[in-house]
């Protein structure tokens, strides 16, 4: 049965809200006439009660085995359902399909709930079998997950739209439609390029309940603004099954710099987006109407946010007067402590964890992937800043780049151990993500790409290296965890929490535990991690063979009970270390490189700068701009003007190098 004809409406001549809108202004006046429109439309039809499902899905990714990665309690909400979640209640309140319409919503966060395509079917049928099946914010390394939850809608005669980074990262770089889309496609599944603000889940939601779905909404030329727009919001229920019970917003969209492994700044753009003070309280107070104090900014750089100062004065103007129990997490650059105040209002206005985007200490490495403004001269300084203000420090770290080897991978670590006082180090193999330029690049130049997007999970080798065979990058990339998450760096990461008033040392522990667990007892990726892992027997990759009952369960029950043992072990250990350096006579005058206030020779004694690829040209470029501000000459080196003829991404991948040096 097609369920897309059953109960079919005559043609309409509604006006698609591309080419009606598009003289319009405002997002809320769209809307209005949108609505308009839409209730004269309803009332001409039929009387009888109708019901439109519009279920919205966030798949999760395949493990190594082909089960889908999914946990009771996920580690953070997804931001992309909190915001499809949001448009749809808004597109609901305003009976945009008629005032006799019912439109029904149902949200699945896959890492933390079984989606069961055969009960959602049932439910569907029951009331009339009309519906529009959403793949919600699928990233590449969840496209064959999307792909296999489709299936079943699809044979349910079902429309099926998927949206989210692979399909906006491919259609804004690609020249033609890669293959696994194009499969996906003559399977019957529609795609969404670009973000659904705007109006534009309105004209997807009417074409989909007169069943005129088009095959694709391609809207990557239109960057929405923002504001007036509905705010990301996610019932209690979702929120509860994450760990931390947090919830979700993004302040702003787009960065301003070029880093050439990045999708983001080719599907959001690079002009600031920004939501406005009042969105952000409207965001507030609906979470804690449902007692959520926790937030997860997910913007990629809040630092680069033009409008980080409004934002921060109303939160912390709500703290002061009505939630002083406000807590966020936000993602920023390493030159946020040069912003004025920025760290400052970021601790008055509760930011306690920070995401810091270090991706390496070698500035050859750096500038080969356009990440200029990463200054490793900067990276103490701005490490001990956020510290004494409060906040527990993440640094995400790209294993891989053009002067890796082994060898400097594992001297990179020690490094950072020994210098830089960072609580958690997460390493990721430098992946050519659909979307960005390396990606764009390789695909030109024919190098090898792993075709299984499952892989695409930063987790996973998906290229060749110009230096280390496959085996060596991996076993750095594995090696490099090891070295860093040992019970003796953990011992060194409490010290320096326990040695400053503002930190949080039990906070720290659970962080560092949660690493610990989630690399080395479940084998994930910690961003995809979760408290206790979910196993489905029939969810299996499609392709891969059912086990049978006999081997899936035991070895599921055997394999769970080892992981809390081990876990239960672990957290003790690492409690005791805790406890050691709460406990130790010398707990506040404990001092290491890593936390000693900057000194003025230190740029002469670390091994930052001068063991480093590049560190010492980063170091002379620091002199030169020190002797610019202060009102010097500057006399052009001979380590200058080597920086001056730096591969480009592109030569440093072909190994076609323009700078001998980097042969
Ligand atoms: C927050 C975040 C996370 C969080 C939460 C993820 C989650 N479960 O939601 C955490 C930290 C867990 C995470 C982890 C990872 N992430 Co992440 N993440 C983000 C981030 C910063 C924000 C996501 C977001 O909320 N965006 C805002 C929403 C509104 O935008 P959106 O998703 O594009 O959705 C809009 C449109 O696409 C469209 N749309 C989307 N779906 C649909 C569906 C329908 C039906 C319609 C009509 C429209 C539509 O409408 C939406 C509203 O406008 C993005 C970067 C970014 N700026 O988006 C990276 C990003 C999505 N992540 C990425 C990656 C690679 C990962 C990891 C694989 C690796 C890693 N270690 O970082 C893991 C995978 C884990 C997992 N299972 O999700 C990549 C994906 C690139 C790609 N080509 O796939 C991104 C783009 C960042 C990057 N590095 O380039 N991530
Ligand atoms: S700073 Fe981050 S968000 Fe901005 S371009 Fe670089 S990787 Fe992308």
């Amino acid at each position: 049965m097609d369920l897309r004809s059953k109960g079919r409406r005559p043609e309409n001549n509604l006006p698609k809200s591309d080419s009606l809108c598009s003289n319009i202004g405002s997002a809320n006046l769209k809307r209005r006439v949108a609505t308009v429109v839409a209730g004269m439309w309803g009332t001409m039809r039929s009387t009888a009660s109708n019901v439109f499902h519009f279920v919205m899905i966030k798949p999760s990714h395949y493990d190594d085995d082909g089960y889908p990665i999914q946990w009771i309690r996920s580690a953070i909400p997804s931001n992309t359902l909190a915001c499809l979640n949001a448009l749809a209640e808004d597109a609901r309140r305003r009976k945009i399909l008629g005032p006799d319409v019912d439109i029904r919503l149902h949200t699945y966060d896959e890492t933390n709930r079984r989606v069961r395509p055969d009960r959602i079917i049932r439910t569907i049928r029951k009331s009339g079998g009309r519906a529009l099946i959403g793949l919600v914010g699928v990233q590449s390394n969840q496209f064959p997950r999307a792909i296999d939850l489709a299936r079943p809608f699809l044979a349910a005669g079902l429309p099926v739209l998927a949206g989210g980074f692979h399909v906006s990262g491919c259609i804004a770089m690609l020249p033609e439609l890669p293959s696994d889309l194009k499969a996906a496609r003559a399977m019957g599944i529609s795609f969404f390029a670009g973000e659904c603000e705007d109006g534009r889940l309105d004209e997807v939601l009417l074409d989909a309940w007169n069943g005129k779905l088009k095959s694709i909404y391609n809207y990557m030329d239109k960057l929405p603004a923002l504001t007036g727009e509905p705010t990301p919001f996610l019932p209690l229920k979702h929120v509860r099954r994450t760990t931390g019970a947090a919830s979700s917003m993004d302040l702003g969209r787009g960065c301003p710099y070029q880093c050439s492994f990045c999708t983001i700044i080719n599907v959001q753009g690079r002009k600031s987006r920004s939501r406005t003070p009042d969105d952000v309280e409207r965001i507030i107070r609906e979470n804690h109407a449902q007692n959520i104090s926790c937030f997860i900014v997910t913007d990629d750089n809040f630092a680069r946010n033009s409008d980080w100062e409004v934002l921060f004065d109303r939160v912390i103007h709500l703290r002061k007067t009505e939630f002083p129990d406000l807590v966020f997490t936000i993602q920023v650059d390493t030159l946020s402590h040069k912003i004025p105040n920025f760290i400052e209002k970021a601790a008055q206005a509760g930011v306690r964890h920070v995401f810091i985007g270090l991706e390496n200490i070698n500035p050859d490495n750096l500038i080969a992937a356009k990440k200029r403004q990463n200054k490793i001269t900067e990276y103490r300084e701005m490490i001990q800043k956020w510290r004494k203000h409060g906040a527990i420090t993440y640094a995400g770290y790209i294993l891989g780049f053009p002067s890796d080897t082994k060898e400097s991978i594992l001297r990179d670590v020690e490094i950072i151990k020994r210098e830089l006082p960072l609580d958690i180090l997460e390493f990721f193999f430098l992946t050519p993500l659909p979307g960005s330029e390396d990606h764009k690049m390789l695909l030109q130049n024919g190098s090898w790409m792993d075709p299984d997007m499952n892989k695409y999970d930063l987790n996973h080798r998906v290229a060749h290296h110009l230096k280390m065979s496959d085996a060596e990058w991996e076993d750095a990339y594995h090696t490099a965890w090891a070295s860093y998450y040992t019970p003796e760096h953990a011992r060194t990461i409490f010290r320096r929490a326990a040695a400053y008033k503002a930190s949080r040392p039990e906070m720290t522990l659970w962080t560092v535990a949660f690493f610990f667990r989630t690399i080395e007892v479940e084998g994930v990726q910690p961003l995809e991690g979760g408290a206790f892992r979910l196993k489905f027997r029939r969810d299996r990759r499609f392709g891969m063979k059912l086990e049978t009952p006999l081997i899936f369960y035991p070895r599921y029950a055997w394999e769970s009970a080892r992981k809390v043992w081990v876990y239960v072990r672990m957290y003790r250990r690492l409690k005791a270390i805790l406890d050691e350096a709460l406990a130790a006579p010398d707990r506040w005058t404990y001092r290491d490189v890593a936390i000693a206030p900057p000194e003025k020779d230190e740029f002469e004694r670390l091994s930052l700068y001068h063991e480093t690829t590049g560190g010492e040209a980063a170091l002379a470029r620091k002199r030169r701009d020190d002797v610019i501000r202060a009102g010097g000459h500057v006399y052009e080196t001979p380590l200058l003007a080597k920086d001056m003829t730096m591969a480009t991404p592109a030569e440093w991948r072909t190994g076609r190098a323009s700078n001998p040096d980097v042969r």
